[in-house]
């Protein structure tokens, strides 16, 4: 049998153990383990935080699951980004590993860019400005549990720590080192200023290592056997964009999960006072490509409403929602309130009674009003990439758990009024891979990757079919002025 590797792609809500094979041509794939990533509160502060003991014991379980199967050559770890660890001395992390969508950060960003500028920390970093970015997140730890600083000694973001976990070797990898704000996309290295101003030692950082580098051997308690340990795009879009089939320039890319990360690429970034203006971020990606994104709530809205009714089965969701009155009341999923409202239903509702819209009242109204506010929300973004380019998009290819919801999927291509192709679903896996293959001298390069990928998941296609009446549009566009 020939040996595979093994792809750990951990989201926000769930994560996966995926062991690859490269076979005559073609990836085939073998989910291992699956298990959720819920939040829990940190018993000493009540931060809303990630349980890395438990991720890390998830990560041998699929592991081992997956030597069961055949001999691992390789494994490589992506998850979400901005998030981070702190180490002490011995290496143990200080403090937890708080969330993202944790309150402290409520603040921390307008404060910061008020002294700072935000001109200038755009063009050092190319990152859109989102308030839970790692810069805001350690200038609320300066704020709040400076010791934590205090005692750390390194600054790892979380699959550097995984990764660490599991070879013993610390280095933060490119990819998700862009996603902190804090690295300097023209000096290629940390910022010593946007450091300082975020209150960390310089010392904590090490020069970040590209994607696909080899970290070092994790020695499988299982079997006995060395299984090396490569770095892949560790953030996790990074990867899912490194397996999209972008075929050519006039293509946009939406990466659909908890978040609808909705860009192109390109070999150059973007820093211009139109992309800042536009809160365009330049995210560092594989082969040194940059991904032009924005991001959008995403499926995040409807995961939180479905919590909140109970969990009925999605398919049942989205079937209620297709035979629901289009764009009853839509909201703009990018007003802040919706990041980690007490109650996303209560928001929603509010937000409607806020614009004068009957508030939706049932399962299929609120997924209706969820899913025609994000493919208003994708031709948005559609249309400020054309303006930022000088150039028509012709396709959008949809990758990612969200392309199963085919009414999303061809409610995007009637917003956007171009073709629409859906798939893989498992594209951060494939592209986290494809990075490991090429470290292993296996695939030449990302372009035949995808072309791999193009082989193995042929996507399916959705044609415009309604546009969006005019009087809805400009709904839409007067919500985000409001
Ligand atoms: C998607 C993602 C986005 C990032 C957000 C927070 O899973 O990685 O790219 O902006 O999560 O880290």
């Amino acid at each position: 049998m020939t040996s595979g590797s093994v792809a750990v792609d951990i989201g926000a809500s769930s994560g996966r153990v995926i062991l690859g094979h490269l076979v005559d041509g073609r990836l085939a794939l073998t989910e291992t383990h699956r298990f959720e990533t819920p939040l829990v509160r940190d018993p000493a502060t009540g931060l809303q935080s990630w349980d890395l003991v438990r991720i890390e014991a998830e990560i041998r379980a699929g592991i081992s699951a997956a030597e069961r199967l055949g001999p691992v050559e390789s494994v490589g770890i992506d998850t979400w980004g901005v998030d981070y660890v702190l180490l002490d001395a011995a290496e143990n992390p200080v403090g937890p590993a708080v969330s993202y969508r944790d309150h402290r950060t409520d603040g921390v960003m307008e404060r910061m860019v008020e002294r700072l500028s935000a001109g200038d920390i755009y063009r050092r970093t190319g990152i859109q400005f989102m308030p839970f970015n790692t810069i805001y997140q350690l200038a609320a730890t300066a704020e709040t549990h400076p010791e934590w600083l205090a005692r750390a000694h390194r600054f790892a973001m979380i699959p550097d720590y995984l990764h660490f976990r599991l070879c013993g070797v610390l280095a933060n990898e490119y990819t998700n080192a862009t996603t902190t704000q804090i690295f300097n996309v023209s000096t290629d290295n940390w910022d010593s200023e946007l450091l300082a101003a975020a209150g960390v030692r310089r010392p904590l950082m090490s020069r970040p290592v590209e994607a696909g580098t080899t970290l070092g051997e994790f020695v499988s308690a299982a079997s006995g056997r060395a299984i090396k340990v490569i770095a892949p795009a560790t953030h996790d879009t990074g990867s899912a964009v490194a397996a999209t089939p972008l075929m050519s320039a006039d293509e946009a890319f939406i990466s659909s999960g908890t978040w609808s990360l909705m860009g192109f690429e390109s070999r150059v970034p973007f820093l211009d006072e139109q992309a800042r203006a536009l809160n365009f971020s330049n995210e560092g990606g594989a082969e040194r490509r940059f991904r032009v994104l924005k991001n959008i709530m995403g499926l995040w809205l409807i995961q939180r409403v479905r919590a909140e009714l109970g969990s009925p089965s999605h398919a049942d969701l989205v079937a209620s929602a297709a035979s629901s009155r289009p764009f009853a009341a839509i909201i703009d999923p990018a007003d802040q309130r919706f990041l980690n409202p007490d109650s996303m239903i209560e928001a929603i509702r509010a937000a409607c009674i806020e614009t004068e819209q009957e508030p939706p009242a049932d399962a299929a109204t609120l997924a209706r009003c969820v899913f025609d506010s994000l493919a208003l929300s994708y031709r948005r973004v559609k249309e400020e990439i054309e303006a930022l380019r000088g150039q028509s998009l012709r396709r959008v290819r949809i990758v990612g758990g969200g392309c199963h919801n085919e009414l999303l999927d061809q409610l995007c291509a009637d917003a956007c009024g171009v073709p629409v192709t859906a798939g893989p679903v498992e594209t951060t896996a494939l592209g986290n891979l494809a990075v490991q293959l090429m470290a292993l001298g296996r695939i030449a390069s990302l372009d035949e990757a995808r072309a791999i990928v193009l082989e193995s998941f042929p996507p399916r296609q959705f044609l415009p079919r309604e546009a969006v009446p005019d009087e809805i549009w400009h709904r839409f566009c007067s919500l985000a002025k409001k």
